[in-house]
C-alpha cells in the first residue's frame, strides 16, 4: 500500500493531465500574488478593483473554455474548475467576477450569438477590457425566473426594454449587460438582449449594504424603456434553456470553487490548532479537534472528486443539469458547513479579518444562495428522481 498524502487524500493531483495542471498553477499564482494581498482591505471597505478584469485577462483566466479563435484559452471544464478553486481560495467574490464574465456573459454571446455579436464582444470580454453583467433575477423574480416582468417590445427597427433586474454581479462597473426579457414579437417568450452602457434609460445602481461579497460589487440594471436594434438580440436561443444554459457552466464552476473556500477553511483550522495550544497541548490534540478535521478532509475530499467525475462528463458532453445541480446543492452547502466549524476552532481570532475564516463563512452564505438556492437544487433533484415537481 502506498502513503497517504493529508491535504490530497484520493490524489485528484493524479488525476489531472498536464495543461489542466498547468492552468491551475497559473490561476494559483495569480490568486496569490494578485488576489490574496488586497482581498481583506477590498472586503472591508467594500470596494470592487474593476483593474482586476484586465489582470485576469492577461493571465487568460477569462472565457477558459472558449476557442481561442474568440480570445479564450481553448480547454476544457476541469481546467475551469480549478481555475475557480484556486481563485475562490482567496474569495467568492473574486470568482464570482470572473465566473460571471466567462460562464454568464462571454457564454451566451459565444453559444448563442451572432457572428457580429461574437467578433464585436468576445475579445475585449476576453482581454478584461470590457466588463459584463448577466441580469435574470428579478425584485419578484428569484428562484421562479418564469416569474420576471421585463419586457421587450417590438418597435420599429428593434425592441423597447423596460423592467428591473436585482442583485446582479458586476452591473454598476459592467459594459456589456446580457438581460433576459420577455418579448412580445416571440409569443411572450424569454430572448436574451446584449446591452452596452451609456443607452439611454438604461442604469445599474450599486446595491449597498452587503455583508457577504463586498469584493465583488452587486447592482441592480434599471431598463427604462431602453431601445436597442435587431442586433441587441441573442439569434440562437428562446425559452428559460437560454438562461439556464449558462448557469448550469457557472453552476458547476461554483461547485469547485466553494471546495477552494472549504480548503482555505480547513488548512487554516488545522494550522490553528496545531499552533494553539490550550489545557498545556494543542488543540489539534484532542478528539473533537481531530473530528472536525476529519470531517472536513472527508466532505472537501468527496466534493471535489464529484467536481471532477461531472467537469469530465462535461468535456465529453455528457453532463446532465441534474448533475450540476448535486454538486452545486452538495458543495455549496459542506462548504458553508466547514467554513461555520473553521470560525468556530478559531476561537476568539476566528471573527478577525485577520484570520479570514469569518469573510469565508460570510462569502458562502450567498454562494449558498445564489445560481438556485440550496432548497431549489433539492426540489429539481425531488423532481428528477419522483417525477413530481414540488415547486408550487
Ligand atoms: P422548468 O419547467 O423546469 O424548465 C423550463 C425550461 O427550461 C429548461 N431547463 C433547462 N435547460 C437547460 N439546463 C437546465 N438546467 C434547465 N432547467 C430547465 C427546461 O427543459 C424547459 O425547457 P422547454 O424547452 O421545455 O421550455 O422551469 P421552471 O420554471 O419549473 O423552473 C424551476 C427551477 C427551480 C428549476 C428554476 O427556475 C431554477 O433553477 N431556479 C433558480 C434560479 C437561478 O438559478 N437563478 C440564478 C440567477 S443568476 C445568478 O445567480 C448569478 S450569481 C453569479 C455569481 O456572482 O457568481
Ligand atoms: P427567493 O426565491 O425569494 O427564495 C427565498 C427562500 O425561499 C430561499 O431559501 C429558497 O430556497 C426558498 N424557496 C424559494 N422557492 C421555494 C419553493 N418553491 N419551495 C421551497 N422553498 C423555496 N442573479 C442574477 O440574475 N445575476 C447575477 O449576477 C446575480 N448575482 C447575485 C449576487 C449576489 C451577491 C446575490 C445575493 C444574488 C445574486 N443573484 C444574481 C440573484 C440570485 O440568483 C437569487 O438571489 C437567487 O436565485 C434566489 O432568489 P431570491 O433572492 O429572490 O430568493
Amino acid at each position: 500500500l502506498s502513503t497517504f498524502n493529508w491535504d490530497d487524500p484520493f490524489r485528484l493531483e493524479d488525476q489531472l493531465t498536464d495543461e489542466e495542471r498547468l492552468i491551475r498553477d497559473t490561476a494559483a499564482g495569480f490568486a496569490k500574488d494578485t488576489l490574496a494581498p488586497r482581498v481583506i482591505n477590498a472586503f472591508s471597505d467594500e470596494t470592487v478593483d474593476a483593474g482586476l478584469f484586465p489582470l485576469m485577462g492577461e493571465t487568460g483566466l477569462l472565457g477558459v473554455t472558449l476557442p481561442e479563435e474568440y480570445g479564450g484559452a481553448g480547454a476544457g471544464y476541469v481546467a475551469y474548475g480549478l481555475v475557480a478553486r484556486e481563485i475562490e481560495r482567496i474569495d467568492s467574490g473574486y470568482r464570482s467576477m470572473m465566473s460571471v464574465q466567462s460562464s454568464l456573459v462571454m457564454y451566451p454571446i459565444y453559444a448563442y450569438g451572432s457572428e457580429e455579436q461574437r467578433r464585436k464582444y468576445l475579445p475585449g470580454l476576453s482581454s478584461g477590457t470590457l466588463i459584463g453583467c448577466f441580469g435574470l433575477t428579478e425584485p419578484d423574480a428569484g428562484s421562479d425566473p418564469a416569474g420576471m416582468k421585463t419586457r421587450a417590445e417590438k418597435i420599429d427597427g428593434g425592441y423597447r426594454l423596460s423592467g428591473s433586474k436585482m442583485w446582479i454581479t458586476n452591473s454598476p462597473i459592467a459594459d456589456v449587460f446580457v438581460v433576459w426579457a420577455k418579448s412580445d414579437a416571440h409569443d411572450g417568450k424569454i430572448r436574451g438582449f446584449v446591452l452596452e452602457k451609456g443607452m439611454k434609460g438604461l442604469s445599474a445602481p450599486k446595491i449597498g449594504g452587503k455583508l457577504s461579497l463586498r469584493a465583488s460589487v452587486t447592482g441592480e440594471i434599471v431598463m427604462d424603456g431602453v431601445e436597442v436594434g435587431e442586433d441587441a438580440l441573442l439569434p440562437n436561443v428562446q425559452g428559460l434553456k437560454g438562461p439556464f444554459g449558462c448557469l448550469n457552466r457557472a453552476r458547476y464552476g461554483i461547485a469547485w470553487g466553494a471546495m477552494g473556500a472549504a480548503e482555505f477553511c480547513w488548512h487554516a483550522a488545522r494550522q490553528y490548532g496545531l499552533d494553539r495550544k490550550q489545557f498545556n497541548k494543542p488543540l489539534a490534540q484532542t478528539q473533537l479537534y481531530q473530528k472536525k478535521l476529519a470531517d472536513m478532509q472527508t466532505d472537501i475530499t468527496l466534493g471535489l472528486q464529484a467536481a471532477l467525475r461531472v467537469g469530465r462528463l462535461m468535456d465529453e458532453a455528457n453532463a446532465a443539469p441534474e448533475m450540476i445541480s448535486l454538486i452545486k446543492r452538495n458543495n455549496c452547502g459542506k462548504a458553508l458547513d466547514i467554513a461555520r466549524l473553521a470560525r468556530d476552532m478559531h476561537g476568539g481570532n476566528g471573527i478577525s479579518e485577520e484570520f479570514q475564516v469569518m469573510r469565508h463563512l460570510m462569502n458562502l452564505e450567498t454562494v449558498n444562495t445564489y445560481e438556485g438556492a440550496h432548497d431549489v437544487h433539492a426540489l429539481i433533484l425531488g423532481r428528477a428522481q419522483t417525477g413530481l415537481q414540488a415547486f408550487f
